[in-house]
């Protein structure tokens, strides 16, 4: 399939799924194609409630945010509209391009007056902070340094581009660019495109092999997707390419000509020869995504295979449970393989993001059903534990496990809950922008027909081969695995309707036809369901997914979660939460009894409704003795007791205020 047909997804999320921009002369090809702008909905349930506290609460916080922390002022300051000294890390002003997309997405979902107008006074800002040449960088511009110490230490500069392994330079110009793409998609204004184009000018003229260019990567990719979107949107092959060089650049050693080790900045193998992903987590997957960018754009399919080798090897050795990346806080990076220590798990939420920015990537390539898997599982557990139930609380770092005794001993300790903002506040935009940008990742088309992805309330109105397919979904997912897909409108030609059979859902059902003379087949999990034929008016097909609480054991190999399993219903990840033990009960002497029955425990309105699970469990301790090591020999711990253990959705956990927590649980 063309990917000038319909443009693959871009910006963070499936934004280029969200217009169908000039059409480009490329060579690419995707499997699927993103559907049109608006034309999936998200209308109820779990993202929907999360997309309205987004809506109503986060991103108008969110402008107040960029005012109180000096993001926008930095941008003044560097327009010379007002006086004062930048602040903030070197990053700032990609904050305020990661609300610009949050806000666009948005107005694109539902237009508003206010998100409008909020969208145009902070593009003029940036547009005011522009040099003329089109560079654009209110820390560089203003403070004549973008450096800042970093793991290996770092001599400092005072120019533009002169150490780009710390300098967010061309970071900061990636995420303009996908607001850029953004803005214009949602509101049809040109006004950030204009301010994107020329600093992509300015980076095509400044970066590359050619005479008097710099030959240099950013440290912080994500400029790559940038410049894949950009040239999706505006047609301009240029950018492409600087993305394509940008990716072919690492490996080489530019990183470590700046003095650094180059493993941290995913720059110590090229691309096309890595194996697995390492370093920093956010930095490594961004990249990947960007590099799956420029493999289906220019159908580089040796790109992609080792693409999809780093992604298989990333999902077996070094993913959490919960779909988080990244298990040290030395360097926010990725481990070695196995390593994923569940206190100390980093996990951030832009990692998260990552994830599914790089899978829906890889979905799109390759049609394969595991990268959608893979996204929902890092979109309900790693990401949405990343913000609270009311929009505008937040998590940088997700672990697995809270200790009773933990002390918040860092702004992004989990013991101390979640925070309205950071110093470093990549997260809470990043988080916005991922809400607002939903709804384009539930369905796909292809040549034969549309393909469902996630499931929620709401509808998708796509042209398939012979006319349009309007359907409307009607499910409680997660918490009831029921999805009814109604067909409104469909060709008078058969089409192939698609539905995700997640990995987990072994037994699903697949149901055509009224509930009378209707046919019932199984269908495999871990791939498509495929309803095929001629729709009319009024016909339904519903997808049955087994969603009974279940128990996960950890690879042998993990020997953090040794000894220890964990609860999951659906999607979802589940967490025993101190808060739900009987009083005087430690979660840290809680073992769970794996012969005992495992039954849904009713809802918690607390929790906006999430279901939660029910297992057999044991208090075992605490240990009388005075050390942490005792004899092979020494006599258990004298309380043994009978216990019932509630586990809720990982995702909501410390919603109702932080405390000692485990998704693994050590088995009795
Ligand atoms: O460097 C920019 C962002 O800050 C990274 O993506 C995060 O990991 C945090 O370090
Ligand atoms: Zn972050």
């Amino acid at each position: 399939m063309s990917t000038t047909a319909a443009q693959t997804p871009g910006t963070t999320a499936p934004a280029g799924a969200t217009t169908a921009g000039p059409a480009a002369p490329t060579p690419g090809s995707t499997r699927l194609a993103p559907v049109a702008p608006g034309a999936a909905r998200l209308e109820g349930g779990w993202w929907a409630a999360r997309q309205r506290a987004n809506r109503e609460r986060a991103i108008p916080e969110g402008r107040q945010h960029l005012e109180e922390w000096g993001n926008l002022d930095n941008l003044r300051i560097a327009a010379g509209t007002r006086e004062g000294v930048v602040r903030g890390p070197v990053f700032m002003d990609s904050d305020v391009y990661k609300w610009l997309e949050a806000a666009a997405w948005e107005h694109g979902r539902e237009p508003s007056a206010q998100l409008l107008q909020d969208i145009r006074e902070v593009t003029a800002v940036v547009a005011a902070a522009q040099a003329e040449d089109g560079y654009l960088d209110s820390v560089v511009q203003e403070r004549g340094s973008a450096v800042e110490p970093g793991p290996d230490g770092d001599a400092g500069s005072r120019e533009r581009y002169s150490h780009l392994p710390w300098s967010h330079e061309h970071y900061c110009a990636g995420h303009l660019m996908q607001a850029a793409v953004a803005v214009s998609r949602a509101t049809g204004e040109r006004g950030l495109l204009d301010v994107a184009v020329r600093l992509a000018d300015h980076l095509v003229e400044t970066f590359g092999d050619g005479p008097g260019q710099i030959r240099d990567v950013d440290g912080h990719p994500v400029v790559e997707m940038g410049l894949a979107e950009l040239f999706r949107e505006t047609g301009d092959r240029r950018y492409l390419d600087l993305a394509g060089w940008f990716v072919e650049a690492r490996g080489q050693g530019l990183v470590a000509a700046h003095g650094h080790g180059p493993t941290y900045f995913s720059d110590r193998v090229r691309v096309r020869e890595a194996t697995t992903v390492e370093g920093h987590a956010v930095r490594a997957v961004y990249l990947a995504a960007g590099a799956a960018d420029v493999a289906a754009e220019t159908g580089d399919a040796e790109l992609l295979e080792a693409l999809r080798t780093q992604f298989a090897h990333m999902l077996a050795t070094k993913t959490y449970l919960t779909g988080g990346l990244g298990s040290r806080w030395d360097g926010e990076a990725f481990g070695d393989p196995y390593e994923l220590p569940s206190d100390r798990a980093y996990a951030e939420t832009c990692a998260a993001i990552g994830g599914v920015q790089w899978a829906w990537r890889m979905l799109l390539a390759t049609g394969d059903a595991l990268y959608a898997d893979a996204l929902e599982r890092m979109l309900y557990n790693g990401f949405a534990a990343g913000v609270s139930l009311s929009g505008d609380q937040y998590f940088y770092v997700n672990a697995l496990q809270v200790r009773g005794g933990a002390h918040p001993d860092h702004e992004r300790s989990v013991a101390a809950g979640r925070q309205t903002w950071f110093g470093c506040a990549c997260c809470p935009p990043n988080v916005m922008r991922t809400l607002s940008s939903l709804d384009a990742y539930l369905a796909t088309t292809d040549d034969e027909g549309l393909q469902l992805h996630q499931y929620a309330p709401g509808r998708v109105e796509a042209d398939v081969p012979g006319g349009r397919l309007s359907l409307v979904v009607e499910t409680a997912y997660p918490w009831h695995g029921s999805v009814v897909v109604r067909v409104e409108q469909a060709p008078e030609s058969p089409v192939a309707l698609s539905l995700r059979v997640p990995g987990w859902a072994e037994g699903a059902v697949l149901r055509r036809g009224a509930s009378d003379e209707a046919t019932e087949e199984s269908v495999p999990a871990g791939a498509y369901a495929v309803a095929r034929g001629t729709f009319t008016p009024g016909d339904v097909v519903e997808l049955v997914l087994p969603v009974a609480p279940r128990l996960t054991r950890p690879h042998a190999r993990v020997d953090d979660a040794r000894g220890c399993l964990a609860l999951e219903r659906g999607p979802l990840v589940y967490a025993v939460e101190e808060h739900d033990l009987p009083e005087g009960v430690a979660l840290d002497d809680v073992v769970l009894d794996p012969t005992g029955a495992l039954e849904d425990a009713g809802t918690d309105e607390a929790l906006d409704g999430a279901v939660r699970v029910r297992a057999r469990g044991r208090v075992r301790g605490p240990e009388s003795g005075a050390s942490t090591w005792l004899p092979a020999d020494a006599p258990a711990p004298g309380r043994d007791d009978e216990l019932e253990l509630v586990a809720v959705p990982y995702a909501t956990w410390a919603n109702r205020g932080p405390g000692p927590v485990r998704v693994w649980v050590p088995t009795a």
